[in-house]
């Protein structure tokens, strides 16, 4: 693994023997870059994304911690993504490579949100591979409460040419339409403006496109958010080109609807697992 600059900002590039890569920041343990063995960027990172300290980064896999959007007091997810997290380990074994960051509470944390956490990111690649796995510790002597979600912005050669299989007969929230529904489609195409929250998702996703796929899994992060701006919503971003809704599409792994409810002196995990097909 390799210390690097990027547009500014210390980052991580780590590189696996069968040549899989990913570029990890110090800024947020946001993964801004992912490429399989022998493949190309499956990550979408905006051309347009702001990298300043402080502030969200558009596209990769900002962490949300520990609110999810506007659910709650905090401001829209949370606080994670904007602090400079410390890089614990980082290493290339002899079939992968992986990075561990972490960010604990501190005086500026413990202002927006009064309670000690210590929260670690691990990213590991290997071949066609892809874990993140977020974990948070409850260092205090008094039980938190936290939402969290890896907000992957997955790259799409042309979005209304994919299509995600796995939610059929979900429970969802509907957050253009601010409704309840319940997914009736096998295979879900997007076409307009769409922010939804499936919740207590089970089965692996698979994003279809021509010629390649990806099979997306997660564990003991329940909630599936699905998310593309399209055109109108797309202008609103000074940091996202008019047309980048053509080129992501976001499938989180989250916990939203049942917020982790962790004791004193214990621990949390969750995963997400993206496989290039
Ligand atoms: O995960 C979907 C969502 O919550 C959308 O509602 C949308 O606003 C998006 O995240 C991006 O949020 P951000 O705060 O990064 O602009």
């Amino acid at each position: 693994p390799q210390r690097i600059d990027f547009h500014g900002m210390p980052a991580i590039h780590l590189r696996a023997p069968d040549g899989a890569e990913a570029i990890v920041m110090e800024h947020g343990a946001h993964i801004v870059s992912w490429k399989p063995a022998g493949g190309v960027e499956r990550l979408y990172l905006s051309p347009d994304a702001v990298f300043s300290e402080g502030k969200a980064i558009r596209g990769g896999v900002p962490v949300i911690f520990p609110q999810f959007g506007d659910r709650g007091p905090l401001q829209g997810h949370g606080f994670a993504r904007n602090q400079v997290w410390e890089v614990v380990a980082s290493r290339a074994g002899e079939d992968h490579a992986m990075a561990h960051l972490c960010l604990r509470d501190s005086d500026a944390s413990r202002a927006l949100w009064p309670h000690q956490f210590l929260l670690e990111l691990t990213l590991s690649i290997s071949g066609a591979r892809l874990d993140i796995e977020l974990e948070c510790s409850n260092p205090g002597s008094e039980p938190i409460s936290f939402m969290a979600a890896l907000h992957t912005y997955l790259a799409v050669r042309e979005v209304e040419q994919a299509s995600l299989q796995g939610l059929h007969g979900q429970r969802y929230y509907d957050a253009v339409k601010k409704k309840d529904m319940r997914e009736t489609g096998t295979e879900l195409v997007i076409e307009e403006e769409t922010d939804r929250v499936y919740f207590d998702t089970r089965n692996p996703l698979l994003l279809k496109e021509p010629h390649r796929a990806l099979a997306i899994q997660s564990e003991r992060l329940p909630d599936t958010v699905v998310w593309n701006p399209w055109v109108e919503r797309s202008i609103k971003f000074s940091d996202f080109p008019d047309k980048g809704f053509r080129h992501m599409l976001c499938v989180e792994a989250a916990t939203i609807e049942h917020p982790v409810q962790l004791a004193a002196q214990h621990s949390w995990w969750g995963r997400q697992t993206l496989m290039a097909l």
